[in-house]
Formats: C-alpha cells, structure tokens, sequence
C-alpha cells in the first residue's frame, strides 16, 4: 500500500507563503510599541485578575523599531481544542523560525492537549519529524485535547516540567476557551518570575475568535470551504432527485459564522441565524413555521425538496431555551456532585431537575422530547460549555415541522409531500487538508509566535492582518490577551474569558445575506463550489472566505 496519497505527497512539498515582513526571515524583524489596552468589558476584574500581563501594548513587526533578542530559546507547544485545519502548519512554522534563529533552538511538543504540558509526555521536534506534516490537516502530530489549565496544581506541575526540560516559552495553539488558560498561565508564571513566557494562536473552525486585531481564527476558511462543498453536492442531488428536504445542522457551537458564511457560499433555501433568534426573541414555534412556512409555499410550487442550513448553537439562543440551560446548568453544577443523581436513571433525572427549575423553565424542558431532554444532561466540556455538538436540534425541528404540516394537511391547507434527511456537519470539515490560506496565514501565524518570543513577550496572541491582500502584505504584530477577556458565568461562577465574536447582524456579511434569502427560499438559486483547489490560478485557490472579504470591502455588497 501506499503511505500517502499523491495529492498529500505534493502538498508535504508546498512552500507556504510568509506575511509580509517575516518572509525578509526572523533575524531581520524589527518591533514597535503601540499604545498600553485595557480589557473589552469589565476591565477593573480583569485587571485585578491578571495584574502582571494586563494592559501591555499593542505590538507591530516591521524592518523599523527595536531588533529582536536572538538569545538561545527552548520552546514548548501544545495543540489545544478541537481540532481546526492549519493546526500542523503553525507548529511548522515555529519550528522553522526557531531553527532559523538559532539551529541549537529546541521544540518541544506536549502531546495530548494542555494535559501534556501537566503529565511531562513530549516528543522532540526535528527536521524530519516536522516535514512528514506540512500543509496536511489534523492535529495528530501531537494530539489535542480540552484539559482546562487552572489549577495551583496545574500549574505547579507545567513550571516543574519546564524546568526539567529548560523550557523558555509555551505556545498554545487554541480557541477562546485555550487562550483564557494560556493567559491564566502567562498571569501565574510572570507572577512567579519564573523567566516562562506564554504565546497564543488564534484556532477554530467557529470563526468566533475575531476582533479588530484578530480578523479570523485559523481553520474557518477550509472547513467552510469543505461544507460548502458538501452541501452544494447535496443541492445537486435535491435539485436532481426533487424528494428530499435536506436539514444539515453545521458545527460552529454558538456562534453562526460557519453557517452564514457557507449560506453565501452555496445559496441554500434555509439558514437559521442564532444570533437573529435572540435578538427577534423568536420561539421555538415561530422558527417552525418559518420553515413551514417556506416548505408548504415551496410544495405549492412543486416542489417538495430543499435544503436548510440549522446552526449547531441554536437551541441556546431561543429566549426560553437560553433561559432554562442557564437555570439547568446552575442546577446541575450542583448536582453533578450529588451521587444518588448521578446513578439515577434518566425518568428520575428529568424529575429532579424539573422540581428545581424555576417557573417556566421547568415547562419549557418538560416540552421537550426525551431525545433532547437527555442530550441536555450530558456532561459539560471541561469549560463548561453545554456540548451541542450531542444535541440533534436537526432533528427537533424535522420532527415538529413534520407534526405541523399534518395539521395543516388536516386542515386542507398542505397537499404536499415531505420527505427528509438529516445531517449533521462538523467533523468532516475539522481535519481537511489546509487550503492555501490556511497553509500560508497558519505557518505565518507559528513563525509570528516565535518572534514574539523572541521579544521577550508573554501573555500575547499572535496576530497576523490584512488577510485579503496577498501574503506579501500581511502585518504582523502581537495582542496582549487581558485586552480581549471579559467575565463570563461558567459552572455557575463568574470567570475571566476571552470574548466571542457573534454574528454582527448590523455587519455588512448579515445585510447581504437578509438581502437575499427570501429569493433563495423559492427560487433554486444553488451554488455548488466543488472542492478545495490547491493549485491553479489564483482566485480559485488563494482567495479567502465571502466573511472576511465582506467585512474588509473587498466585494461588492449589493452584487447578485
Ligand atoms: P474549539 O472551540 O475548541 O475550536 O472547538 C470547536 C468545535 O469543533 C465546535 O464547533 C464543536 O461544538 C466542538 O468543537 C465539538 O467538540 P468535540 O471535539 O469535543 O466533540
């Protein structure tokens, strides 16, 4: 058998390109000092919490300013989260311009997520190890994993490691969630003047890492990219078979940028909004009969097949769904300690819980079906985010669509078919091979890392801008983590965490969705984009997601 196919042999050989200045080569790197930042919100708690990294500068790379400090560096790195495509080339990068500066640099990988770093289990990078994982997806250079780093413990255990090893700096390659820990651990060691600094790397394919420093979060461009490749081929079997209603529920866990940036991409007849559903208060009733509303006009027509795009978030975001998790996660963050509920059949989980909701939320999780129900009470993520990820929201609504078109068949009002398929896409698009945007704005991202390092920064996130140029015109540059963090309620607590980016409805990529989905909705106006093209011209292969490009002015808004 072959070790890997021909396409992954070629890409092991693709030579990313660099941002801007960083391709001129690491020794050549110059830094300047923007202006001190304060947090996003809540700025006195987040100040009090991280008094030794909070409010430090802006910082900007350019052939102007203070050179680098090319001292000899030990570097550790850990791969943190669910897994987002580019996650290789950010590690390769590193390596490259930790060689570059000095080739008695060493790269440490802590394998299995943050809890690596805690257990001491590594590996040694060198030549040959990295260049057997060039541009490919995955994280399976060293594993991934979601160990929150918190703890006094915790902690203790990282600096010891790091001391046996002489490690100088830690890069964590993670989402909102992974870069909160890096910067409780960057407050911790800088505290402790243990000489260790931290780095972060904007990861996930969520799209919700973004500010006005961090214009995308790695990974959101090809696993965009290969759903919009995947549903297009399902429009074409909708629009070829003319049976099915296809309900695709798209990873993305609270934010909807996955789902309306594949929306532009392939021109689907339905996409919920989470952040709309809020911001309207629409019921879980009002959003059936909007798809109701759409399937009957359509069958009207004749045509009793569809697709709709159903945000992996959503249930959160319907007012009194939110209500009741809120309420539900309070009430099971103490209950999870409680034995007796834990070995408790469901019957009698649902119960209990539904004595100790507060007014209407015990009827609204009594509405529920027990599919729901039960997906509702799997454990938390070890952030405390409900994983909804497990909750089949495809499924509620094939289901109560399919109830109210009965009752409208009853009533003579719908003489049509439905038909349906439920999916449900995530993890197909997390471990894709990199696009060239991945690849090249990944490997910039892990090179950027080590010149902040080599600055002698901590508690930074590595920032690479004006993405929508061509790479030669990237900025590089570092944002101090403490200026993107909030207070957020998790496990019941109020904790410090980086904000999340949520669908901007007054931003520029909403109104051109709103613009156009009542024509999508009836009309067949599928756009099928075919796979990810790595070679060839240019604006086939290098261009970036409709989102960022939007955003930036770099489309028409008006087009189509
Ligand atoms: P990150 O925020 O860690 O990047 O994870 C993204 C994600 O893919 C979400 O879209 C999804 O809800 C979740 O991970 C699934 O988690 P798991 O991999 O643990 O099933």
């Amino acid at each position: 058998m072959r070790e890997c196919s021909p396409l992954h042999k070629e890409r092991l050989n693709y030579k990313p390109k660099l941002a801007g200045i960083l391709a001129n080569g690491i020794k050549n790197v110059k830094i300047s000092f923007g202006k001190n930042t304060t947090a996003v919100k809540d700025a006195a708690d987040i100040q009090n919490l991280f008094k030794d990294v909070y409010g430090q500068p802006l910082v900007s790379f350019s052939n102007e300013g203070e050179a680098l400090n090319f001292e000899q560096k030990n570097v550790g790195v850990i791969l943190s989260g669910g897994q987002a495509p580019g996650g290789h080339n950010v590690i390769a990068g590193l390596y490259d311009a930790l060689k570059a500066a000095n080739p008695n640099n060493v790269l440490y990988g802590f394998l299995g997520g943050p809890s690596g770093i805690i257990d001491n289990k590594y590996v040694k990078f060198d030549d040959n190890f990295i260049d057997k994982y060039r541009n490919t997806g995955g994280f399976d250079i060293i594993g991934s994993g979601r160990t929150k780093l918190e703890t006094e413990e915790q902690f203790e255990k990282t600096l010891q490691n790091c001391k046996t090893l002489n490690i100088n700096a830690i890069v964590i390659i993670g989402g909102d969630d992974s870069n909160t820990n890096a910067c409780m651990l960057a407050q911790w060691l800088k505290a402790k003047n243990a000489g260790i600094q931290v780095i972060g790397c904007p990861k996930t394919i969520d799209g919700d890492l973004k500010n006005d420093q961090i214009e995308i979060s790695f990974g959101f461009d090809t696993a965009t990219k290969t759903y919009a490749e995947l549903i297009g081929n399902i429009q074409r079997d909708a629009n070829s078979a003319k049976k099915y209603w296809h309900f695709i529920k798209l990873m993305g866990r609270s934010a909807t940028h996955v789902g309306l940036e594949v929306a532009l991409q392939v021109q689907p007849n339905i996409t919920l909004i989470s952040e709309e559903v809020e911001a309207k208060k629409q019921s879980l009733e009002s959003i059936v009969d909007y798809i109701t509303d759409i399937v009957v006009k359509r069958s009207d027509m004749g045509k009793n097949f569809g697709v709709a795009l159903i945000p992996e978030g959503l249930i959160e975001f319907i007012p009194e769904m939110k209500t009741m998790i809120s309420n539900l996660n309070d009430i099971l963050a103490v209950l999870e300690k409680d034995e007796k509920f834990v070995n408790a059949q469901n019957s009698e989980k649902y119960q209990i819980i539904e004595s100790k909701l507060e007014g209407q939320n015990a009827k609204v999780f009594n509405s529920l079906p027990e599919m729901i129900k039960a997906q509702l009470l799997m454990d938390r993520d070890p952030h405390g985010n409900v994983q909804v990820s497990k909750i089949e929201t495809e499924k509620l609504l094939i289901e109560m669509v399919r109830a109210r078109l009965k009752a409208l068949k009853a009533q003579g009002k719908y003489n049509g078919k439905f038909s349906d398929q439920a999916h449900f896409f995530g993890y197909e698009g997390r471990c894709a091979m990199p696009s060239n945007f991945d690849a090249d704005y990944c490997y910039s991202l892990g090179y950027n890392a080590f010149a902040l390092i080599q600055a002698g920064l901590t508690g930074y996130l590595s920032s690479v801008k004006n993405l929508t140029a061509p790479a030669t015109q990237w900025k590089a540059g570092g944002v101090p983590l403490t200026m993107m963090m909030n207070m957020e309620k998790r496990h019941g607590v109020m904790k410090p965490v980086i904000q999340k980016a949520l669908v901007d409805l007054n931003g520029p990529v909403f109104k051109v969705f709103e613009q156009r989905r009542e024509k999508w909705a009836l009309n067949d106006c599928y756009v099928f984009p075919g796979a990810i093209q790595y070679f060839g011209p240019c604006d086939v292969c290098d261009t970036t997601t409709l989102t960022l490009q939007l955003e930036q002015q770099k489309v028409p808004v008006a087009q189509n």
